[in-house]
């Protein structure tokens, strides 16, 4: 049963992803189906067009959002996922084209270590489809390992491939 009582709200930063449908509109019903399990969506970055990470498939929209919940980490990956189902998702090939993708890359703080849950996301700080967005959100994010994001010696390098294409995902107020 979903905590949601007992917590703080947190704030998390989830990735958002499609390559396949009306790629924006998937990514703008992401935020509202989020909003009605529970996670608020309170800034978004805004939205870039990237070379797609993975075996040859079709390039991908992603974003980064910041959003505030009161579920429990594991609560949060569940919204996730329920949303990547309602959106008609199917896992099939583990780094193939997808409609949506919503990833929880930091829960507050917290490091998470659980088989099905790794918090901050493991690879995030490798993915430029992950870190232009984010770092237009947070200059400092929660990374895996303890690292900061000077630690990662960023040159211009590490974010080719994404483009800015649209403003920030509406988000209701
Ligand atoms: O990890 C999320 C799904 N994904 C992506 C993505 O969102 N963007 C890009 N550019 N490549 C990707 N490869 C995979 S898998």
């Amino acid at each position: 049963m979903p905590e949601e009582a007992t917590r703080p709200a947190v704030h998390a930063y989830l990735g958002l992803g499609s390559n396949l449908g009306d790629r924006m509109a998937n990514l703008r019903r992401a935020v509202a189906l989020l909003d009605r399990e529970g996670v608020r969506v309170i800034r978004s970055s805004r939205v870039y067009e990237t070379d797609p990470v993975g075996p040859p498939q079709p390039e991908y929209l992603n974003a980064v959002i910041e959003a505030e919940t009161a579920l429990a980490p594991h609560d949060l990956l569940r919204a996730c996922l329920a949303v990547e189902q309602t959106m008609g998702r199917v896992r099939a090939e583990r780094w193939g084209p997808r409609l949506i993708d919503v990833d929880v890359l930091t829960y507050g703080d917290e490091r998470i270590d659980d088989p099905d849950l790794m918090v901050p996301h493991p690879r995030m700080h490798e993915r430029a489809f992950v870190l232009a967005p984010l770092l237009e959100l947070t200059a400092d994010p929660t990374l895996p390992g303890g690292k900061r994001v000077a630690d990662l010696q960023l040159g211009a390098e590490s974010l080719f491939g994404v483009r800015p294409v649209a403003p920030p995902l509406v988000v209701a107020t």
